[in-house]
């Protein structure tokens, strides 16, 4: 085993995965992720990207598994980044939800303790799907670490879940366990099945002439979004810091979805996007998340986190990058 600080890294073949795995591997640190299902087809990928980081074949719903997987990668820190994480996937899938998400963080844990690793520092992926929106809450001030919980989705209970086991681990245990509470987070390694990244594929293809409609859900729910290359450096601040803690990553500003739309299709040269774009109730969810906002003040001032990347900056850094490739193909 080598000298350098070990990282043990759930979701890595997912968006945040790619960007943690890019800033640990600069920082020098020996890098182990867990890859699931007897043939992932995101692993030769991955491999070709990453070639130094291992992957330790684990199932956050397996315990025997993930303490395999631990024990062999004996990591200074962990970071849980693996679960379902799509909200309208969650009501179609509620119980696989739950038992991965919210289930998954606890195997995670048993199995830290179980390998006697209780010294690892772990983070685990909060996210401002627990406030739910609604705006008796804070109203037009924006979500902070003492903000009320009131989950919209079955994705957002089991993020609530999460978050309590993993702060009764770290009250229980003396675990470090930190918990960022992260409002969305986009970017070129956003998955397809998610609004922006539907928008900046769907907008360079349109402008190629590869594609004629966009077909989408809401357009009036709005969010707080921010480019995942700065969430992770906040991730990782969370675990150099002192003590264990929540906190709140967030750009501080909301945006509707057809401010995302005028953005991407201007960055094309379309003025009017209103003719490429129909709505269908397929992507309506049961109960909507209406408006989120994010108060990064706590992060900002503990851990001198800032953000980089402005909302206008990351839909033109999507549109550029879904224009370069679909070029290419
Ligand atoms: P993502 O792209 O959907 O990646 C999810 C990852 O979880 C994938 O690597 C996936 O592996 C893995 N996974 C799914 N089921 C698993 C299982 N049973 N066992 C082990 N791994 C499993 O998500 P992301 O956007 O990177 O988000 C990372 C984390 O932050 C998630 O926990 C998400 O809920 C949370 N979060 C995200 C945002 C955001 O805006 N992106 C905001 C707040 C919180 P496969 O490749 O094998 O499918
Ligand atoms: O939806 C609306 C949809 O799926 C954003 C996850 O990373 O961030 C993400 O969850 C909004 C919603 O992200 C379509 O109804 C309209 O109002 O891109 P999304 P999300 O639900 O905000 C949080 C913080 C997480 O933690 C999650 O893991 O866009 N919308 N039309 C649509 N959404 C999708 N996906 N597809 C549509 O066609």
């Amino acid at each position: 085993m080598s000298d350098s600080k070990r990282a043990f890294v759930t979701g890595i073949t997912g968006q945040d995965g790619g960007h943690l795995a890019e800033l640990l591997v600069g920082k020098g640190y020996e890098v182990f992720g867990l890859i699931r299902g007897q043939r992932n087809a995101r692993r030769e990928a991955f491999t070709r990207e990453f070639p130094g980081v291992t992957l330790l074949e684990a199932d956050l719903t397996d315990h025997t598994s993930l303490a395999r997987a631990i024990d062999t990668a004996r990591p200074h820190e962990i970071y849980n980044l693996g679960a379902i994480s799509h909200v309208g996937y969650s009501f179609r899938n509620p119980t696989l939800t739950m038992e991965v998400t919210g289930k998954g963080v606890l195997n995670l844990l048993e199995a830290v303790r179980s390998v006697g690793l209780d010294e690892a520092r772990i983070y685990q992926a909060s996210t401002s799907e627990m406030f739910g929106g609604l705006d008796y809450n804070r109203p037009g001030a924006g979500y902070n670490e003492d903000s009320i919980f009131h989950p919209r989705s079955p994705y957002g209970v089991a993020k609530l879940y999460a978050h309590w086991i993993a702060k009764n681990y770290r009250e229980s245990y003396d675990m470090f366990v930190s918990c960022g509470i992260l409002f969305n987070h986009e970017g070129e390694r956003r998955g397809l099945e998610f609004v922006t990244r539907k928008i900046s594929d769907a907008v360079a293809r349109i402008s190629l002439g590869k594609q004629d409609t966009l077909v989408l859900g809401d357009l009036w729910p709005k969010r707080d979004w921010g480019y995942a290359g700065d969430y992770v450096e906040g991730m990782w601040s969370m675990l150099q810091h002192d003590v264990a803690d929540d906190f709140v990553l967030a750009s501080g500003e909301t945006h509707s979805i057809e401010e995302f739309l005028d953005h991407a299709f201007a960055r094309v040269g379309i003025a009017d996007w209103a003719p490429y774009v129909r709505q269908d109730p397929q992507f309506l969810r049961p109960a909507e998340v209406d408006i989120l906002l994010g108060d990064p003040a706590k992060a900002e001032l503990v851990l001198g986190w800032k953000r980089a990347v402005d909302f206008k900056g990351l839909v033109h850094r999507m549109v550029d990058h879904d224009l370069a490739l679909q070029r290419e193909i």
